[in-house]
């Protein structure tokens, strides 16, 4: 199921534009609008489901999946090391409603 008024969805329709960097069947992958690491990309399932905790009790084959993008995506970019966010709830800084990763990757990150 896809919401009509969610800025995600839009994007994996290609409704609005995004510079993709992976697609498959379920999954789809572009970066970041404002990137917070030297390579910061979105990965989301094509189905919509509103945060982490919703997508893992539903279908958590995605959410490995989605873990597995993240692993490729660092692979080519910084010899596998990244770091995966699921920010979760308005005052984890939530913005989008629609479950995304985080991946950041391409440089080492601060601890
Ligand atoms: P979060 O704050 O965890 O909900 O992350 C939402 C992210 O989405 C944020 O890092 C900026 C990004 N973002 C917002 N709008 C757009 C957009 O139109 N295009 C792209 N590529 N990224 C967007």
């Amino acid at each position: 199921m896809s919401d009509k008024d969610c800025l995600f969805c839009k994007i994996i329709t290609g409704e609005i534009p995004s510079e993709k960097v992976y697609e498959d069947d379920t999954t789809y992958a572009f970066k970041d609008i404002n990137p917070k690491a030297k390579v910061h990309v979105l990965v989301v399932p094509r189905e919509h489901y509103a945060n982490v905790a919703e997508l893992a009790a539903a279908d958590p084959q995605q959410l490995a999946h989605m873990a597995q993008v993240a692993q490729n995506i660092a692979d080519k970019e910084f010899h596998g090391a990244f770091r995966l966010i699921f920010n979760t709830g308005i005052d984890a800084g939530q913005t989008v409603f629609h479950v995304h990763a985080h991946v950041l990757t391409g440089e080492k990150l601060d601890e």
